[in-house]
Parts: C-alpha cells; sequence; structure tokens
C-alpha cells in the first residue's frame, strides 16, 4: 500500500469535514468512495462500526472518526493554521456541541416523519436555536465562529450546517442570520469545497481508488 486510503461517502457531513481537512493540508490520500447500503468488506475488516469515513493509514493504523481524521491530516501539514492554539480548546468544546447536541435534532429535522412524538417544526425550533447561537458568535468574533479566519470549527460544522439549511433552503434563507447565512455562502461557493465534492464512482474491490485531493487546475497547467 503506497498511499494511506480514505473509505469515503460524497453527501455524508462527517466525511466532508475529513475531506477538507485531507484536502487543506494536501495529503495524499487513496479516495474510495463507497454506498452506504454496500459497504466494501475490505473497510469493514479495517473498521467494523461500519460507518464513514474512515482513514487507512499506510503502517495499517486505523482512524474511523472524522475528528480524528481531521487531526491526523491537519497534524502533518496545517498551511492554514486550522489548528491555531488560540482557539483550538474554544474549537473543540463547539464541535462537542455540535456532535453530541445539534446533530441528533438535526436527524430528527431532516428525518421528521421517523419521529412523530413531535411535529417538524418543534426540531426546526431546536435547531434554530444552535444555529443563532452561531450567528451571534460569527457576528461578534468578525467572520469566523471563534475568530476573524476560519480554523478547525468552522470546517468541522460547516456540512452539519448545510445539511440543515438543505432540509427547507426558503425557510433557512427568510431567518435573520445573516452572519452565519454569509459564512455559510462563504463555504459553499469556496475552491476547498468545489475540490472535496467531486462525485466518483463507487470503488470497486481489486480496483485502484481515485488520488484525492487532486491536483487544482491551475498547478496542472504549469
Ligand atoms: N462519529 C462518526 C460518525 C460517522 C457517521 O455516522 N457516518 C454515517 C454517514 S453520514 C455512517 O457511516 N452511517 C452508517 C450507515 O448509514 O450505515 C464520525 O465522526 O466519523
Amino acid at each position: 500500500m503506497t498511499s494511506p486510503i480514505l473509505y469515503t461517502f460524497r453527501r455524508c457531513p462527517y466525511a466532508m469535514r475529513a475531506r477538507l481537512a485531507i484536502a487543506a493540508s494536501t495529503v495524499k490520500v487513496e479516495l474510495r468512495e463507497i454506498i452506504l447500503k454496500n459497504k466494501p468488506a475490505a473497510m469493514l475488516e479495517a473498521s467494523p462500526k461500519g460507518t464513514v469515513p474512515v482513514l487507512l493509514d499506510t503502517d495499517g493504523a486505523v482512524v474511523d472518526e472524522s475528528l480524528d481524521i481531521m487531526h491526523w491530516a491537519l497534524k502533518q501539514s496545517d498551511p492554514e493554521g486550522w489548528l491555531d492554539a488560540s482557539y483550538y480548546e474554544s474549537g473543540m468544546q463547539l464541535i462537542g456541541q455540535n456532535d453530541t447536541a445539534f446533530k441528533p435534532w438535526l436527524d430528527r429535522y431532516k428525518y421528521a416523519d421517523r419521529y412523530p412524538e413531535h411535529p417538524m417544526s418543534y426540531y426546526r425550533d431546536q435547531c434554530a436555536d444552535w444555529l443563532s447561537e452561531l450567528d451571534h458568535k460569527i457576528a461578534s468574533d468578525g467572520g469566523g465562529l471563534l475568530a476573524s479566519h476560519y480554523v478547525l470549527a468552522d470546517y468541522a460544522l460547516f456540512p452539519f450546517v448545510r445539511q440543515c439549511a438543505h432540509v427547507d433552503k426558503a425557510w433557512f434563507n427568510a431567518q435573520h442570520w445573516p452572519a452565519l447565512q454569509q459564512w455559510l455562502t462563504h463555504h459553499l461557493e469556496s475552491d476547498l469545497f468545489g475540490a472535496i465534492m467531486h462525485k466518483y464512482q463507487p470503488w470497486e474491490a481489486g480496483t485502484q481508488g481515485v488520488m484525492f485531493p487532486q491536483m487544482s487546475e491551475s498547478l496542472a497547467d504549469c
């Protein structure tokens, strides 16, 4: 095995945050796109819990939590200072809140028919409380969640805010969250996001995945 292998699913927010960090670090991996309903045996052998993303390093180490994959990549190379120590602890706290408190509400909002004990609007209100908090943070910190620039927490939370906004775009856009809406638009329109959202055919056992991140067009022209 010459490159680390990343098992990923394009639309998974956890996999997105891992790909964002890998792309920003420019650490090269072999990307293997999977289908959640038909997980490759090689992935399950490496990580029997069966969630994406999973990173299999060249020394055989398995990293199967998205946040750990972000750290794995950024510890090798962090050209944009995502791990800036000044914002690290507060960022990890925010990520913890996102993953443990907000994400369950997001799932209920997105799949409200599976949680009939409350109407969809109830779940949306829970999400809105968190999004309002994020809007205030961005407004007071001058552009990012914790600083005037983006750090680890911005990239770790962005795919989840995106997912929430996409459940009902008209509703999201109608809220008075100017700072959060601008923050989201910036991420959605960024080259980095474009670079991690290419569509790939699902990987087939016995074949080579695709090298990721792919060279940017400006570099490829040189
Ligand atoms: N805590 C994990 C969560 C990953 C996760 O739940 N991924 C979802 C996809 S978004 C998954 O693989 N679910 C398994 C399935 O749907 O079979 C992480 O941060 O990597």
